[in-house]
């Protein structure tokens, strides 16, 4: 199975030591194509990588190319965004977590969508159960 992880990097790095317990655990499901977003050295300032026309059409072409959607969305983020709004157009399987205890409420053009299963939880020991359960709905 080969999975998109999406978090927000230019929108902020706070979760990024989230998305990488994610990613893990996602890991022991298939190939998660955007490894990346969890890595904790990434800052929201760093450029020292490849072009934003380069990260575009590379993460836009393991969109297309991906089995299933599982976004971080308490952090909002601009491409999280794109990349969610994409992802229904292609009729790509979405899971989207959030933890609500934060304060901050999840934008309604995801929490309203149809084409996407949002799911709130408050640590990743519940994130955990709800990634296993979704995964094995689709098979
Ligand atoms: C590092 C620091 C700043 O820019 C970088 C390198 N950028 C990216 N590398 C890989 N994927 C990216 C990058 N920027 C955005 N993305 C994609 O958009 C990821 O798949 C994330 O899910 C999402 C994050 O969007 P922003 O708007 O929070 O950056």
């Amino acid at each position: 199975m080969k999975i998109y992880f999406a978090g927000a990097i230019r929108g902020g790095r706070s979760d990024a030591a989230l998305y990488h317990e994610m990613i893990r655990y996602l890991q022991s499901f298939g190939t998660v194509l955007t490894e990346h977003v969890g890595d904790k050295g990434l800052t929201e300032k760093g450029d020292d990588g490849p072009d934003d026309p380069a990260i575009h059409d590379r993460d836009m072409a393991w969109l297309r190319d991906c089995d299933v959607m599982v976004a971080e969305v308490t952090q909002p983020s601009l491409g999280v965004g794109y990349e969610l709004g994409w992802a229904c157009a292609l009729y790509k399987p979405i899971l989207c977590l959030y933890r609500p205890h934060t304060g901050r409420r999840l934008s309604a053009m995801i929490a309203g969508s149809q084409a996407i299963a949002t799911a709130a939880y408050s640590d990743m020991g519940q994130a955990r159960g709800i990634i296993r359960q979704f995964l094995a709905n689709l098979t």
